[in-house]
């Protein structure tokens, strides 16, 4: 059995990852991701200038996952870019996430990765839930249209999108549409947290995170079957495009159901936080053996292999 599998003509070694913003802000982070037994690893949603975020506690833990406002803190899109000048690609791939604050910041930021000339792959974030004054751009689509009609023109190579849940028939229909107008969006990352949640102590009577009266964006446990949702919806939808995976995922279980419901690759939130960049030693193991009990010889096998009724 493999783990190894191709992705916009690299090789990775496993289909896991980090999802963007977990243990991913600095080179310390980022190097211990490298280090350990993830597939790739995808560097913080970035912005044109550095950002300190919003105020803490800005992100908290749960028995069913997780719970964060952080507000895009990150070091400015010269620092990732930087970053991935220096990252020795044979290693493994690298992602960067590019989160601008308007259609000009992206275009300035792709602008300067495309000139980089990098194997870089760019995940464009749609869906941060935790910018106040910033709708989540996916939930807009014409919004939507004009972010990737720019893009497009500008960054001559294909990228990814990372897009937030979406809850109604319609709107997966009219997401896709939108999607698929557009080649260069290689693929589609699915999903970013289920936004604008509220979290409440009953002991203090409180919430939990101080910014935005308390709300922020859900990982974990309580994501993992809209997670799902949306991986297979897209699947279906965008027969051209690769499906990545995101939410809800802690055991091998959780990443064959990703990839039954169609990811070629899985990235890991809430349980990397939790759990430190040792838990993709883990993940891999179990995902073997799975693979191993069910007789597959490799993940491309399993992807989008769900049945229904
Ligand atoms: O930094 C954040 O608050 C954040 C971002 Br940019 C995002 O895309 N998703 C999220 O849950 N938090």
């Amino acid at each position: 059995t493999t783990l190894s599998t191709t992705f916009l003509g690299q090789t990775f070694a496993s289909p896991l990852f980090n999802a963007s913003g977990v243990r991913c802000f600095d080179k310390d982070e980022l190097n211990s991701l490298l280090a350990s037994a993830s597939g790739s690893l995808v560097t913080k949603s970035c912005t044109r200038e550095a950002r300190t975020g919003n105020p803490e506690p800005r992100y908290v833990a749960t028995p069913l996952g997780s719970i964060n406002s952080m507000g895009l803190p990150n070091k400015g899109y010269g620092y990732y870019l930087d970053y991935a000048k220096a990252h020795d690609y044979s290693k493994k791939p690298l992602f960067m996430s590019v989160a601008g604050l308007s259609l000009d910041d992206n275009i300035a930021m792709v602008a300067a990765i495309r000139d980089a000339a990098l194997p870089a792959i760019v995940e464009l974030n749609l869906s941060c839930p935790n910018v106040p004054g910033k709708p989540q751009i996916a939930y807009d689509f014409d919004a939507m249209d004009r972010m990737l009609a720019a893009v497009s023109a500008e960054y001559d190579r294909p990228f990814g999108v990372k897009m937030p849940p979406y809850f109604d028939i319609a709107h997966f229909d009219l997401a896709a549409e939108v999607l698929n107008r557009y080649p260069a969006v290689a693929f589609i990352t699915c999903i970013n947290s289920v936004g604008n949640a509220l979290v409440i102590d009953i002991e203090r009577e409180e919430v939990v995170i101080k910014p935005k009266d308390g709300f922020g964006g859900l990982g974990g446990d309580y994501v993992l079957p809209t997670a799902l949702a949306n991986v297979n919806a897209f699947h279906r939808r965008c027969p051209e495009k690769r499906v990545i995976g995101c939410g809800g995922v802690r055991s091998g279980e959780h990443i064959f159901m990703h990839l039954l419901a169609g990811a070629s690759l899985v990235q890991v939130g809430t349980a990397l936080q939790e759990e430190g960049p040792g838990i993709f030693a883990r993940l891999n193991a179990e995902l073997a053996a799975i693979l191993e009990r069910k007789g597959y010889a490799s993940i491309d096998e399993v992807r989008g292999r769900l049945k229904t009724l």
